[in-house]
């Protein structure tokens, strides 16, 4: 069993590559929900999302986020009826949030009504929320604290991040099976997702951490970063908040006290000793997935190193 940790649309790439190299039955793959929002009253999980519509091969190539030719006649009517529209969501991808809403509202657990999109689009592997309880991602800025969203979609990452914080954690708990399935994996893979607001979230579920410490598995973490610049999104800035630097070796030193082996680009093998003195094992190659066959041989290459 391989269990994947992920969040936003670089790790989804990493999840796509494992997906197509094993047999999906079995990927456990464990998704941030920091990042969930309710927009126009309907429950959002990104990142739950975009592993649900990677897998289920809805997810829109171009964005890496909703669906691929989806529509927006919704989101133009509640423009026109004066509703905020900086978020966008599609017909088809409505139809998701009126589902999770739904099923909220009658009591169900995020991992019950995740199991349940997957089952219906067709999706065999197991994506697991990190927790069935609301966290939240906040992060103060000079203007105020924002949710991630806010700062993300509507701020375009702009504004100077100051603190962030991850409002709940300290009441949830690991969604049903996820503890299960990092203590019984044979491959537990960090993807290459932001450290502080995707994979940060994850661990500080508590017992989380722990129980990637406990694990037999080998702990493969990718890199998001290559010289520092992360591929998309503001990872990089987020590092200084982590406390480390924006580096490989930054990266090694956040999650050292869990990771065997951090796979980097061959951009970055001049600090592979750094990482090395770490104790963390080191595996250089091209990190860079842009096209599906960079994405199964980053995965294959995974697979290779870690059996
Ligand atoms: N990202 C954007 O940059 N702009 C959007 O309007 C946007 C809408 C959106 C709707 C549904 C969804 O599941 C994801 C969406 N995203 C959008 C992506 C999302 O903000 C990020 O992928 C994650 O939160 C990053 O981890």
């Amino acid at each position: 069993m391989i269990v994947l940790l992920t969040g936003g649309t670089g790790g989804a790439k990493l999840v796509l590559g494992f997906h197509e190299e094993t047999a999906p039955e079995d990927l456990v793959v464990v998704c941030n929900t920091a990042d969930d929002s309710v927009v126009h009253g309907l429950h959002v999980s990104p990142d739950v999302d975009t592993i649900v519509y990677t897998l289920a091969g809805l997810i829109d190539p171009a964005k890496g986020w909703g669906i691929r030719g989806d529509t927006f006649a919704v989101l133009d009517q509640l423009q026109r009826l004066g509703n905020e529209s900086w978020f966008r969501l599609g017909d088809r991808d409505i139809a998701t949030h009126l589902t999770r809403t739904r099923m909220l509202a009658q009591g169900q657990p995020l991992s019950l009504i995740t199991a349940t999109l997957c089952r219906e689009l067709g999706v065999s592997s197991a994506v697991l929320p990190m927790s069935d309880e609301r966290v939240e991602t906040r992060l103060s800025t000079p203007e105020g604290e924002l949710s991630f969203q806010e700062y993300f979609v509507k701020a375009r990452w702009q504004p100077e991040v100051l603190s962030l914080r991850y409002q709940g954690i300290e009441q949830c708990r690991p969604a049903p099976g996820v503890l299960e399935a990092i203590r019984g994996a044979d491959l537990v893979a960090v993807c290459p997702s932001n450290p502080a607001t995707s994979i940060g979230p994850i661990l500080a579920v508590p017992g989380i951490r722990e129980a990637l410490r406990e694990t037999s598995a080998r702990v493969a973490a990718v890199s998001p970063m290559v010289r520092g610049r992360s591929f998309s999104g503001p990872a990089h800035r987020f590092m200084a908040i982590l406390g480390v630097e924006a580096s490989v070796a930054g990266l090694a030193g956040a999650y050292r006290d869990f990771v065997d082996v951090l796979v980097i680009d061959t951009e970055d093998r001049d600090l592979q000793p750094a990482v090395e003195k770490l104790g963390i094992d080191v595996k250089a190659t091209s990190i860079r997935m842009d096209t599906l066959d960079d994405k199964r041989r980053l995965a294959r290459e995974i697979l290779r190193f870690s059996s």
